[in-house]
């Protein structure tokens, strides 16, 4: 998929999960968006609240969980590639997939974007973030800075999808 010039210049808009459970994952977390928003061609315009989340996966800490919208120049793989190096940045060791990290990054949404690059560019890409619909600790904080924006695999948005998910387990801090 090429994201066209014409939507390039106009600049887009994307959505992106933020979680931490190793370190001082709150100054972690505060730290990554003050990055996100001096990087050229980002502009931070909303972040949600931070939230205590359990962990989903192998046993590990509770993560500090929290979704920022940014107004974006750039294509959708520049985006990927700039939150990959932020996470090394901040000391990403990448051990076993689903496990414990400083700083996590993913990439949600993308305008209305539908894409998946598997098999064929590196890193691989696809939007939306295929596991975004089940996780409450993406949806919660995400219904609360972009509850309209809708999905565009399922046509809900965030709204009704969070509607759909267990969040008892997701506590606002
Ligand atoms: N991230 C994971 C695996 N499990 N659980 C919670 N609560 N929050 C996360 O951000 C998270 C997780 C892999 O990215
Ligand atoms: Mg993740
Ligand atoms: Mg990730």
């Amino acid at each position: 998929m090429t994201y066209a010039k014409t939507a390039l210049a106009k600049g887009g808009r994307s959505a992106v999960a933020l979680g931490s459970n190793l370190g001082d994952s709150r100054a972690t977390l505060e730290a990554a968006l003050e990055t996100l928003n001096r990087t050229p061609g980002i502009t931070l315009q909303a972040q949600s609240s931070w939230y205590q989340t359990k962990a989903v996966g192998p046993p590990q800490p509770d993560y500090l969980n929290g979704c920022a919208l940014l107004h974006v120049q750039m294509k959708p793989q520049q985006l990927l590639e700039t939150l990959l190096a932020i996470e090394d940045r901040f000391g990403r060791v990448r051990h076993e997939n689903w496990g414990a990290r400083t700083l996590d990054l993913d990439l949600l949404l993308f305008d209305d974007v539908i894409l998946d690059t598997q098999g064929g560019e590196v890193p691989p890409l696809q939007l939306p973030h295929p596991r975004m619909r089940e996780r409450a600790f993406v949806l919660v904080p995400l219904a609360e800075i972009a509850p309209d924006w809708l999905d565009p695999v399922s046509g809900c948005a965030i709204a009704q999808l969070v509607q759909a998910v267990d969040c008892s387990e997701v506590r606002r801090l």
